[in-house]
């Protein structure tokens, strides 16, 4: 699998729905799992140790609250760990967002933007990633974009 696709519960997993719907579009491999950092921190430990060892080229974390997943994988590999911030509903993930984005220097996590361009936005990057040494995925992004523009343009027959 190209991808692993992690997340903190299973309460998070409607929430990246988009990761997915955008990784199946590219044409991209993954698996998705619930691994708890904080209910299950031999199970993380384990998973980020051995991920390059599995061959997976990148890690997608969400996590919501005290988001702790993402950063605590990129402690456990040097794969790129891109973190999804999930939308809670007592601080709107605002939570999320600051336990994801402010990891010290040494061990970076690539933080998309809460709620659902974040989703989409995880596995977008994580295909720019995988496009530099797979053609495939680049022309599968080249067609995204171009759909992407050929939409935006057309809209304007909505006016
Ligand atoms: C985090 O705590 C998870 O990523 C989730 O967003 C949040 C709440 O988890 P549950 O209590 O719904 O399982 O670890």
């Amino acid at each position: 699998m190209d991808v692993a696709v992690v997340m903190g519960s299973i309460s998070d997993y409607p929430k990246i729905q988009g990761t997915l719907d955008v990784l199946d579009e590219l044409n991209i491999s993954y698996d998705k799992q619930v691994i708890s950092a904080h209910r299950m921190p031999s199970e993380l430990q384990a998973f980020g140790s051995s991920a390059k060892h599995e061959h997976y080229r990148v890690i997608i974390a969400a996590a919501g609250g005290a988001a702790h997943l993402p950063g605590m994988l990129a402690a456990n590999t040097t794969l790129p760990v891109i973190g999804i911030p999930i939308k809670t509903s007592t601080l709107n993930g605002m939570d999320s967002l600051l336990s994801i984005v402010q990891m010290p220097a040494g061990v970076p996590v690539a933080t998309v933007a809460i709620g659902d361009a974040g989703a989409k936005n995880a596995a977008l990057l994580a295909a720019q990633i995988l496009a530099l040494n797979d053609d495939e995925i680049a022309n599968n992004l080249d067609d995204f974009r171009e759909k992407q523009t050929k939409g935006a343009i057309e809209s304007n027959e909505q006016l």
